[in-house]
This record gives structure tokens, sequence and C-alpha cells, in this order.
């Protein structure tokens, strides 16, 4: 029987979607392989390890930080330095972002920005979580240490983006703007093997994923979206289905096989949104879009947003084309 290809195979058949790199792109995505496979690892063993319930710290978000949380940081960050192909990196678990300014990597061309452990307060229930991340070339000189601006850029510099989804099986789902591919992970060989090639969203879908408990914070465009998809109308597949995880990781990656809509808007208790855009909602935006998606705060196309710090929230509407667009009418009719 022909066995699939790895995700080892794959990059190197596709070097031509690697621009301008001599193979450092090719190596990133095998140490974010190699890192993934470290902590999908300690996820599956967590059940069993002292190593479950919170660490006793808060991370920069003031989240009682889960003791995977800082083990996932550690470990992309000590297989992300020891290879030299970036010169920085910023995380949701670290107020700034770090430094790799030793010889080998202050000539590295790409900056990482990750959120190592997405949705980890789901950890001690057993529901899936993931690790996102996102690739830029930086744009200060190269020789020189790693700045801000090389992390503050808009989405639509990344070179690369994905994540790992660590569920029912482990896979990473990743882009580098040549389409969409999934490699799931089988746990006896140690690797990943392609599973979902070119994978496409459909432009529409019959799933809305939200946090329904924060309905009365909601702008009331969004109420009207939420009412509008519980309507009864079999003309347009009407009600909808109802469905989130609470994993940003998890409900991506179902809408991105069935179709669907994400949204975390701002509302009253979260003026801007819950999600990062840096390393929660450009890369998944990177993401939807390589798979004829759409992704945008409600008005703007997330990945044409300039950041201006490190760990800001936007509100992210993310799915399936016409549902995103159908939520930004509303959004335009009640002007939120
Ligand atoms: P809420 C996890 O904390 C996360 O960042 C996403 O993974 C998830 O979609 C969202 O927040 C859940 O937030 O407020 O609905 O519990």
């Amino acid at each position: 029987m022909e066995r699939h290809i790895t995700l080892g195979e794959f990059i190197i058949q596709n070097q031509k979607d690697f621009p301008y790199a001599k193979g450092e792109l090719s190596a990133l995505l095998s140490s974010i392989r190699l890192a993934g496979k470290m902590v999908n690892q300690e996820i599956n063993k967590a059940g069993l390890a002292n190593i479950i319930g919170a660490a006793g710290v808060e991370n920069v978000q003031g989240e009682a930080q889960q003791k995977l949380d800082v083990l996932a940081n550690d470990m992309f960050i000590s297989t992300l330095r020891k290879r030299g192909e970036i010169c920085g990196l910023a995380s949701e678990e670290m107020e700034e972002h770090i430094v790799f300014n030793d010889e080998i990597h202050s000539n590295a061309r790409y900056v990482v920005l990750i959120d190592p452990l997405d949705g980890s307060s789901n950890i001690d229930v057993n529901v899936s979580v993931g690790t996102i991340f996102s690739i830029f070339r930086r744009v200060s000189e190269p020789g020189t240490p790693v700045t801000l601006e090389d992390f503050l850029q808009p989405g639509h510099k990344q070179v690369a983006a994905g994540y790992l989804v660590y569920g029912t099986s482990t896979m990473l789902v990743y882009t580098t703007g040549n389409g969409v591919h999934g490699f799931t992970y089988d746990p006896g060989i140690g690797s990943f093997f392609l599973s979902h090639p070119n994978m496409r969203v459909k432009e529409n879908g019959k799933i809305y994923s939200i946090n329904e408990g924060n309905y009365v914070h909601m702008p009331e465009g969004v109420k009207k979206y939420i009412k509008w998809c519980q309507e009864l109308d079999p003309a347009t597949n009407r009600p909808l289905t109802s469905r989130y995880i609470g994993s940003l990781v998890a409900d991506f990656h179902r809408n991105l096989l069935k179709g669907g809509i994400y949204i975390y808007p701002k509302g009253t208790k979260a003026p801007k949104g819950k999600l990062r855009l840096l390393y929660e909602c450009n890369p998944m935006a990177f993401l939807i879009e390589q798979a004829g998606g759409k992704a945008s705060d409600g008005h703007t196309r997330i990945m044409d947003i300039l950041p201006t710090e490190l760990h800001e929230r936007v509100p992210f509407f993310c799915g399936s084309s016409e549902m995103v667009d159908q939520a930004e009418a509303f959004l335009r009719e009640y002007q939120d």
C-alpha cells in the first residue's frame, strides 16, 4: 500500500514555495514540527504526570499559567533557538519579545510569533488545545539585534503560518502562501503524514461558533446576526448549528473542514475583543484566506491591520466567506 508523504518529504518537494530561502524556512518548519512532537508527548502524559494544574504563576495576560503553558513555551523557545533561522521570538506567555543576538542568530532572517498553548484552560478537562505560529522576514538590518518593529508587521507580510491541534489525533496545518496543507501525526512512527493536501473552506457553512454567554455584552449587529442564524428559513438552510469548544484552534479546525464562522466580537466586557492580533488572528487569517475564506475585525481585513503593540487584541470574524460577509452586513446596518 502506497504510504502518505511525510511533512519532511513534502517540505523538500515544495522548496520552491519558500521564496528567497536557502532552506531556512524549511528548517524553521522542521523545528516547529519537532517542538510540536515534544509538546504533544507532554500533553498526552498530562493526565498521568504531575504537571497538570496551574503552575502557581501568572502570565502577562494575568491568567493563571498552566504548567503545560510554561513547558510548551520553553520547548518552542529552546527548539527554535537551537536552529539558526530566527533572530527573535515573541510569545503570548512573555511580556517582551526575546532577542537571539549571538553571532549566528543575529544574522538570521526570520522572526516567529507564537501562542504556545492556546486554550490551555481546557487541558484539565481533556479538550483539544493547540499551538499557533506566525513567521515573518525581519525588517531590521541583519547583524543587528531584532527590534519590536520586526514583530509589529501587518499580517499580509507573513511568510508562513500554521497551528498544531492536539486532539483525538495531533495535526500540523500550515501555509507558506501556496495553499493550506494538513499533516496527521503517527506517534508509533514519530512522523507527520500528509493527510489533508490543499485544504479549502466552503464558501458557506452551517456552523456558527461564538460564546453566547457574552450575548448581553455584544454589539447590536452581532446580536442580530446570532438571531438571524437561529431563524427558521429552509431556503437559506437555517437555523444553523451552534458549536463552541472554547479552544480557538479546535473551533477553527472544525470550521476549516466543515465550513462555518468563528466570532469573538468586541463587547462591554472586552472593548477590543479577546483574541490577540499578532499570534492568534494573523496566522489564522493567513490560513483561512489561503483556504478561500475570510478574516476581519468586523470591518477591516485582519491582515491589513497595522499592529501597534505586541499583545494587542482585535475583534475576530473568521471562516466561510459568505458567512463573514453576512455578519459584517449586520455590523454595518447597526453601525457597530
Ligand atoms: P471565552 C482560549 O483562552 C481563547 O484564547 C481561545 O482559544 C478561545 O476561543 C477563547 O479564548 C475562549 O474565550 O471567553 O469564550 O472563554
